[in-house]
């Protein structure tokens, strides 16, 4: 195989996963704009989802968040999605949306509100049980505000014995996938608010439990891309949650904000031999002002271009600019693979799967948002404030 076939052929595999809120209203603590068409229900995300997968060929899965997507039959959800042409992937748990867990879930002082909290992450894995998921994604917007709140040792401990059960519920082939996020809705402590305490805990519980690394989820200048170079040498990279933030969780469309971001952040995963089944690439984004279904479009494209960018890299020239110090050729080698033009590689992987080049056009053409805007009255909120 030729280098660029070879380039084309991993094109051909990758697979994003987009998440069902994403297909919702959403907006923020000020002000909710609801858009025409948006889906009623979770069967209708569904069908937006598969007009994303039709369009990009790369989007086969479709995160679901409980209980924003609750419904009364799992197994019937996952025939849904089977027959549109996708699958139900990473089940996300919340336990930040009730009035109990003001002051936490899993890690809140009083062993009630424990209870519930864990009760609803066993529920979660049920509910993989019957929609084939692989993974629990759990993100925990445990914190304190105030210093001397609450006991910070006691909150680890807390947490590590909840994670401990979920682990022992899981089955063979379930995963459990650790958030980090460093700050919100907690301003002073946040339990879970880095990779590394992520990792510690991931580490003690076994090779089930993996980090997730959401982009939007660092302070400003963190060097995302050593973190998912430690986490992949260190086998526990389980995926990410892909969004960009020009200030903080923003969850703006991923590489809008830092496209270079984006590509030294795939680098890492093809260095690492992360380009596996095993790492997810999943979308944690919300559209708030932008068409949802088109920008969910742009999403994965802009993944994609990251991707052959850092497939591009002539790994050869690198390594001996690298071990003969040659610091400006070391850095121009990962600057020309940054600099290519992707674009009509990108158009004849497209092509060769047989799909239109031009994905976001061909939506656009296919009528499905006018069916939508009339068909569909009375859309949901994605959850956020619902
Ligand atoms: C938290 C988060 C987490 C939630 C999602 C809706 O900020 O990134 O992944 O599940 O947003
Ligand atoms: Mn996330
Ligand atoms: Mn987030």
């Amino acid at each position: 195989m030729t280098e660029l076939a070879a380039v084309k052929a991993a094109l051909k595999t990758q697979a994003v996963e987009t998440p069902s809120w994403a297909y919702g209203n959403s907006g923020t603590r000020f002000k909710v704009f609801a858009q025409a068409g948006v889906p009623r229900d979770p069967f209708e995300k569904l069908d937006d989802a598969a007009q994303v997968h039709a369009y990009t060929g790369v989007a086969p899965t479709v995160a679901l968040h409980i209980p924003w997507d609750k419904v009364d039959d799992y197994a019937a959800l996952a025939k849904y999605a089977q027959d549109r042409g996708v699958k139900l992937g990473t089940i996300n748990s919340n336990t930040f949306q009730d009035d109990d867990y003001k002051l936490g879930s899993v890690c809140h002082a009083d062993a009630a509100v424990r209870r519930k909290a864990l009760d609803h992450l066993l529920e979660c894995v049920d509910i993989m049980d019957a929609t084939g998921s692989k993974d629990l994604k759990l993100w925990f917007a445990d914190g304190t505000n105030y210093p001397g709140q609450d006991d910070i040792r006691e909150r680890q401990d807390r947490l590590a014995q909840a994670l401990a059960a979920v682990y022992e519920r899981l089955g063979d082939d379930q995963r459990m996938l650790l958030e980090y996020k460093f700050f919100e809705p907690a301003f002073y402590t946040t339990d879970v608010p880095d990779w590394g305490t992520a990792y510690a805990h991931c580490l003690k519980l076994g090779p089930k439990a993996q980090v997730v690394v959401d982009t939007g989820h660092h302070a400003p200048g963190t060097n995302i891309e050593f973190i998912v170079a430690t986490l992949l040498r260190e086998g526990k990279l389980g995926g990410f949650d892909f969004n960009s933030r020009f200030y903080a969780d923003d969850d703006l469309m991923v590489g809008a904000a830092d496209p270079f971001q984006l590509f030294r952040i795939m680098y890492e995963v093809i260095r690492g031999g992360g380009f596996t089944p095993d790492v997810a690439f999943m979308l944690d984004q919300c559209h708030n002002i932008e068409a949802k279904i088109p920008a969910i479009i742009r999403s994965v494209m802009n993944v994609q271009e990251a991707t052959a960018k850092a497939l591009l890299v002539d790994g050869e020239a690198l390594g001996s600019a690298q071990r003969g110090g040659d610091v400006l050729e070391a850095n121009a080698v990962l600057m020309d693979a940054y600099n290519t033009d992707v674009r009509p590689l990108l158009r004849e992987v497209r092509e060769e799967m047989g799909l239109n080049p031009d994905p976001v056009a061909a939506y656009r053409r296919s009528g499905w948002a006018q069916k939508i805007a009339e068909e569909r009255v009375g859309g949901e909120q994605a959850g956020w404030g619902a």
